[in-house]
């Protein structure tokens, strides 16, 4: 049975997720910028929506030439919220998670799942599970990313570039080889611009030609790992598999709320089996956590949260429960609007073991 691997990347992340918060952007050019704080405007663009890549604007131009670029469109220059991005990426790696049979998230916003099992090697199966991915995010978050599904991470992976923005790529194992053979090598995943140079000195443009170049060759070239990674590459059949997410960074859990509201009591009680499934997780993985975070959407879909971080890791569930109210007490008195959904995360995890262990070392010798 031939593996069902595919990857998904979510379409011009933080500024969409800007869009989202405030769709009126959307008819607009949008650069999310990170400033450095030296003059004004001094900084780098971290990305931007399409109507601003119209003009030439991309990921890490100066802020500056980017303003330059958009000189007389009404651009929205909106500073970087990492937090923010934090939470939504993990709130759609948790739907996600539910949906596939392994998800390995690779970066803020893209991830690669296997659907082997579940859509017993079937592609017309794993289009339909793509599709309803798809339909998921874009009814929680309201934001739309891109699906590859091949026989191998590296078709995966072409295959939601090539979809970008918003498509799905479905490359069967029968069509695996036509579809890689005209593309430039530089292309596969891992195949960087030293590699690149490398493999045009040796001839080398097209996965068509490396697929025919001599293995050994390669090895000498590349070493033996990366060498025989690059000709299994070249034919679709590399053979990494999805590895769920070894060491979790957070715990989360969002709800929608029954009625919109701004009363903390009546927000942290809806939460109470979110509490119950966090504490859950942290008793099942072993660990405890520095930060509670509780996470207030609101009923214009924006995001807005409120922490505390303890001095020593904690786990207990009725700290948790005690502390969440106290937050959204907090953080309702910040805000002008309603939560529409709400949500508690813990971040910040040590594993109780190391703690254990630490204590043990540091316990006087008898
Ligand atoms: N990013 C960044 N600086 C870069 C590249 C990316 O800060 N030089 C951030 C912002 C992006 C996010 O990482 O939103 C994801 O990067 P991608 O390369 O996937 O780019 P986008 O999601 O922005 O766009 P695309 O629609 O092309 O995937
Ligand atoms: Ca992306
Ligand atoms: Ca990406």
């Amino acid at each position: 049975m031939p593996r069902v691997i595919g990857h998904i990347d979510f379409d011009y992340f933080y500024a969409q997720v800007e869009e989202v918060e405030k769709p009126s952007l959307k008819a607009r050019p949008v650069i999310v910028c990170v400033f450095s704080g030296r003059t004004e405007d001094s900084g780098v663009v971290s990305t931007a929506n399409y109507k601003a890549r119209a003009f030439g604007v991309h990921s890490g131009m100066p802020i500056v030439q980017a303003k330059k670029k958009l000189e007389g469109q009404n651009p929205e220059v909106i500073r970087m919220d990492h937090e923010k991005y934090e939470i939504i990426s993990g709130r759609i790696m948790d739907d996600l998670g539910r949906m596939v049979d392994a998800l390995e998230p690779t970066g803020i916003d893209e991830a690669f799942f296997d659907v082997t099992d579940s859509t017993g090697g079937d592609f017309d199966r794993a289009r339909r599970s793509a599709e309803s991915i798809k339909e998921v995010v874009m009814k929680n978050e309201h934001l739309t990313c891109s699906i590859g599904i091949g026989r191998s991470k590296v078709v995966a992976k072409l295959g939601s570039d090539m979809a970008k923005p918003g498509g799905l790529m479905v490359v069967s194992p029968d069509a695996t080889e036509s579809f890689l053979a005209p593309l430039d090598a530089s292309r596969l995943y891992g195949v960087g611009p030293k590699t690149t140079s490398s493999l045009e000195e040796m001839g080398i443009r097209t996965v068509r030609e490396l697929a025919k170049a001599d293995p050994s060759e390669l090895e000498r070239r590349f070493g033996r790992k990366f060498g025989a990674y690059l000709v299994a590459a070249a034919s679709g059949s590399d053979a990494d598999p999805v590895v769920a997410g070894l060491e979790p960074t957070q715990f989360s859990r969002i709800v929608t709320l029954r009625r919109d509201t701004r009363d903390a009591k009546e927000v942290s009680e809806q939460l109470s089996e979110g509490m119950q499934y966090i504490h859950g997780k942290l008793s099942q993985s072993g660990k405890s956590f520095k930060t509670i975070t509780v996470i207030g959407i609101l009923t214009d879909l924006s995001t807005k949260t409120r922490s505390k971080t303890f001095e020593t890791a904690v786990s207990d569930l009725s700290l948790i429960r005690g502390t969440v109210p106290t937050l959204f007490d907090e953080l309702s008195r910040t805000i002008g609007r309603e939560f529409k959904r709400a949500g508690v995360r813990v971040s910040g995890l040590e594993n109780i073991e190391d703690q254990t262990s630490l204590s043990e070392f540091l316990r006087p010798a008898r």
